[in-house]
């Protein structure tokens, strides 16, 4: 959603991490002609980047504070880690729900014809979303209202149902679903409909940190999952784990339709064994239980093999796009530490799949992308999220804006407290 006439911004970052999520669609940007700068020593927020493109152009970001603590009523608001965007009271405009990982707080903002305006309450605090990490919002019982679940560090998924049509100032009914609970470190967590029956199922993958000594020892390798709720969703006895498999520290599962035949198949990575891998959905088992084929997917860096060698893929962030029109899906991966471009899918699906260097943002430590259109010309733009490791009063040498295809990364001001 854009707001003509404003120009809205989102700070919710940790000092350490970055997301970017839907932060675009808070946006009002402008795409113009190099050229401005200030007088004298600017705040870093209001210092505009060096970064430019191929044809001199870059964005200019104006930053809007929506959830803080000076915005919360004083609640100590920590480490935002991630937000996503749906409209959940339906009333036109996007709201916001937010992680606070080192606070453990759910938030939501609702929005309002103003974007300056936001409507703000906690959906959880302490305990129940420990280090919240993730959350995922759809409509899970059906009733035509989005609700969320949230993947906690210290250690389970919490599934909040949107009370309807009591929606603002009400509290959400939670259920921590019982076969989540003390599994260590939900990294991430998705909605979708895995199994094609209307309904939306969780995918999420568990790091495994945070166990007893005695857990790890017994298990060193931990589940990617998908978990199907029951009927009603508040049930914690009702939730079924589907596990596609054990790796080393898996850090993320995204659902996508991977070989456009329609189903949802999962691409998924592991931060510990350095590489991704993604499931294909056959279709209902014999005992109607979706079956999934786990592919390996490796990466054939070709000519930048030299430049890349020591890459590392975990796919801790994806995006997908048809980026060459051959009608197979690619997918937008970082290659760590700072570079990111995209995977392109073989035609075989044996064969490796090619690297295509985008960019890279060094110094800095680059996890999070996301593409939409920021320019308006149809082609899908990419922006990253990633820890910071250079200056922040100023560009730093490396930073650089490039188009590829229409690609701008890296452009706008700097962040400030992201050291
Ligand atoms: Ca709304
Ligand atoms: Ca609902
Ligand atoms: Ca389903
Ligand atoms: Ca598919």
């Amino acid at each position: 959603m854009f707001y003509p006439g404003s120009r809205p911004r989102l700070f919710m970052h940790s000092p350490t991490q970055l997301r970017t999520f839907a932060i675009l669609g808070m946006a009002v940007l402008t795409v113009t002609a190099c050229g401005s700068g200030g007088n004298g020593p600017l705040p870093v927020g209001d210092l505009p980047s060096e970064a430019r493109n191929s044809e001199d152009l870059y964005i200019s970001w104006e930053e809007n504070t929506i959830d803080d603590e000076s915005r919360s009523g004083d609640v100590p608001l920590r480490g935002a880690d991630g937000l996503q965007m749906a409209d959940l009271d339906q009333d036109g405009y996007l709201d916001i729900v937010s992680v606070h990982e080192d606070s453990d707080h759910l938030r939501v903002a609702y929005g309002s014809d103003d974007p300056t305006d936001w409507f703000r309450l906690s959906l959880g605090e302490g305990a129940e979303v420990d280090a919240v990490e993730d959350v995922a919002l759809g409509d899970v019982n059906g009733d035509g209202f989005i609700d969320a679940i949230a993947a906690c560090e210290k250690g389970h998924l919490i599934y909040l149902q949107n009370p309807a049509n009591k929606i603002r100032g009400w509290r959400w009914d939670r259920v921590i679903p019982e076969v989540t609970r003390g599994r260590g470190s939900f990294i991430r967590v998705f909605l979708a409909d895995i199994d094609g029956d209307g309904k939306l199922e969780a995918v999420a993958s568990n790091k495994g940190s945070g166990r007893t000594e005695e857990a790890t020892a017994a298990k060193p390798k931990t589940e990617i999952s998908w978990f199907d709720p029951p009927d009603d969703p508040l049930s914690a006895d009702g939730w079924t784990e589907h596990v596609l498999t054990l790796v080393d520290t898996p850090i993320n599962a995204q659902p996508f339709d991977l070989d456009g035949d329609g189903d949802l198949d999962i691409f998924a990575g592991s931060r510990g064994e350095s590489r991704v891998f993604w499931f294909e959905n056959q279709g209902p088992g014999d005992d109607g239980v979706v079956v999934f084929a786990e592919h390996p997917v490796e990466a054939d860096l070709g000519a930048n093999a030299s430049t890349l060698g020591e890459a590392r893929f975990s796919g801790f962030n994806l995006a997908f796009h048809d980026f060459n029109s051959d009608g197979r899906i690619d997918v937008v991966i970082p290659a760590m530490p700072n570079a990111v471009g995209w995977l392109e899918q073989p035609a075989d699906p044996t064969n490796a799949w090619r690297f295509h260097l985008i960019g890279s943002i060094e110094p800095d430590e680059l996890v999070s992308v996301t593409l939409a259109d920021i320019t308006g010309n149809g082609q899908p733009d990419l922006m990253t999220g990633a820890y910071s490791r250079g200056p922040r009063d100023n560009d730093g040498p490396d930073v650089g804006a490039f188009s590829n295809p229409r690609m701008i990364l890296k452009c706008g001001r700097s962040r400030p407290g992201t050291k």
